[in-house]
């Protein structure tokens, strides 16, 4: 059985970077990854029109200057396969293709006396590990709903998730796409561009903002390459570590004209800073119907049929489901070939052998499309049987809901880290931001238990519950509470437990993380 002091589990962004990391410390390090290739969720993710809803600028690694000043993004929003080209350059740049094993799914990871993990892979392949990083991501594990009669379908069957390397053809086809998440609204105009007919499946219609994505302002990126890591620290002070200019007043301060007109050059600005348009679009409902009542507006100047653009008008909370960022989604509903199916509480019946039948209608279809989103953030954690202290599994542990310390560490699972984990800022900060500090944090620790000769750390239960509670306390005073579907919560997956995932504001998140490391690890029991 081969011995490493560290095994990571995925090759995405997170396991990339603690790869490098861990090795320039001196650490053994092997990262096993399922896919045959780097880039994690832009290895999977490649859906027609998938890209970045983060600025390219933004969305990239700053562990290495000479890396952020010879790399170049071609777009304002980067398109997934230039990520990826990304991840591949990145990986060949820094060596790390020789200690990947792609191909290879770890199946457990069960604990030994000795506060060593024991990590098994599909072909039953074993590594043994002072120390685990879960680099999982927080979107892998794809989710398709179980629609009755969906083994009858005799067509081609997708998902977004899951997208086949070679192109996939949609001239002359009759596509049909359940979901109006992110993906969705990303797909769906380069789809309809090419097929026959596509007919969207909408259950809860989602708020998007067009992305006004156009090429790479070369004078901007220079003066961004002038001082990147200044640009960088002061992105850090922001609420997501993104560059998004929040306006310090509230929506309800100013003249309905005002606020309008406010909106609109946001709107012109285009992209997810549209949720800082005001101070508290975030946690006042009042100002964020505000916000809602604008969008309606934009969406009944740009779609034709009124029908249709009422039906495209979502009822929830503005930003309590994840924002959208498109390229003509709204616009696409004026084409002759592209039908809006509102299916809204009552859902699909059921999938037949020649498409879906929803509303007691059967609308046959070539192509059908799952754009329907993931088992976040605890999905691909929980299909490895982890089993900690005294066989205690992660699953069982977690049955009511996640539970863990800074979301990096759980109470009972020592030696294992969870790279943006549930309870950090992970989704809902800028991802490679969250990712680079954990990573990081997770080194600086490693590197505090070697050199003081000691060989397992572990979150202290009570710790643990303070910081859970924590998370949900700073949520309570948001519009995450309002109670929408959102996959946030895992409200999007039938029995899964709802709890508010995410930890919001990533610099008072830092600045714990910091305060810990400080005080010796303080909510850790080390030896
Ligand atoms: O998934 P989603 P996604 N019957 O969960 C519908 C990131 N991302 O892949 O809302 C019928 O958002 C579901 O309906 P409802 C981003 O963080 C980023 O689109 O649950 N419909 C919804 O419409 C994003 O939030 C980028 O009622 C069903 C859709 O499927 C996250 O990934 C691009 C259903 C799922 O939407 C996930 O986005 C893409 C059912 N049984 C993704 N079950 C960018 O960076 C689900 N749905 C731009």
């Amino acid at each position: 059985m081969q011995k490493f002091d560290v095994v990571v589990v995925g090759a995405g962004f997170a396991g990339m970077y603690a790869l490098h990391k861990l090795r320039e410390l001196g650490f053994t390090v092997k990262v096993v990854e399922a896919g045959d290739g780097v880039g994690g969720t832009w290895f999977w993710n490649r859906y027609p029109g998938a890209r970045c809803d983060v600025h390219s600028l933004e969305y990239s690694y700053q562990f290495s200057e000479e890396l952020q000043q010879e790399w170049s993004w071609s777009e304002k929003y980067a398109p997934q396969p230039e990520i990826l080209d990304y991840a591949n350059h990145v990986a060949d740049r820094f060596d790390l293709r020789r200690d990947i094993q792609f191909g290879t799914r770890i199946i457990s990871m069960a604990l030994q006396a000795s506060s060593r993990w024991i990590i098994t892979t599909h072909s039953e392949e074993k590594f043994e590990a002072q120390f685990c990083i879960m680099a999982t991501g927080c979107l892998s594990k794809f989710n398709i709903p179980k629609f009755e009669g969906l083994e009858n379908f005799t067509g081609e069957v997708l998902h977004t998730g899951d997208w086949p390397k070679e192109e996939v053809d949609f001239e002359g086809k009759n596509v049909g796409i359940i979901g109006t998440g992110s993906s969705a609204i990303q797909a769906i105009p380069l789809i309809a561009d090419k097929a026959k007919s596509l007919t969207v499946f909408q259950r809860t219609a989602s708020y998007s903002i067009p992305a006004h994505n156009a090429e790479t302002d070369k004078k901007y990126e220079e003066s961004v390459k002038t001082d990147y890591s200044e640009f960088r620290r002061s992105n850090s002070l922001r609420y997501a570590a993104l560059n998004n200019n929040p306006t310090p007043v509230s929506a309800l301060e100013l003249s309905s004209d005002e606020r309008h007109a406010h909106y609109q050059s946001r709107w012109n600005d285009g992209g997810l800073s549209f949720l800082a348009s005001f101070n508290d679009i975030g946690s006042n409902l009042e100002a964020n119907k505000t916000a809602a009542t604008f969008v309606h507006s934009k969406i009944h100047e740009i779609v034709n049929d009124k029908t249709v653009a009422e039906l495209l008008c979502p009822k929830t909370v503005l930003g309590c489901k994840r924002l959208c960022v498109d390229t003509n989604y709204y616009q696409t509903f004026n084409r002759d070939n592209v039908k809006l199916v509102d299916i809204g509480e009552a859902g699909i019946d059921k999938i037949s052998d020649q498409g879906v039948i929803a509303q007691g209608e059967e609308f046959s279809f070539d192509t059908l499309i799952f754009a329907t989103g993931f088992d976040a953030m605890t999905g691909a954690l929980l299909d490895i049987d982890i089993r900690g202290n005294n066989n205690l599994s992660l699953k069982e542990k977690w049955q009511d809901g996640p539970k863990n310390y800074l979301g990096l560490t759980i109470h009972g699972f020592p030696n294992l880290f969870t790279i943006t984990g549930p309870g950090s800022p992970s989704v809902l900060a800028n991802m490679i931001v969250a990712i680079e500090q954990h990573v990081d944090w997770v080194a600086a620790c490693l590197s505090y238990l070697r050199d003081n000769s000691k060989h397992s750390i572990e979150a202290e239960g009570a710790a643990e519950e303070s910081w859970i509670q924590r998370v949900n306390d700073i949520a309570e005073t948001t519009i995450y509470s309002s109670g929408c579907n959102a996959w946030y919560t895992g409200a999007n997956i039938p029995g899964k437990p709802r709890i508010f995932m995410p930890y919001l504001g990533y610099p008072s998140y830092v600045e714990k993380c910091e305060r810990v490391a400080e005080q010796g690890y303080s909510g850790f029991k080390i030896s």
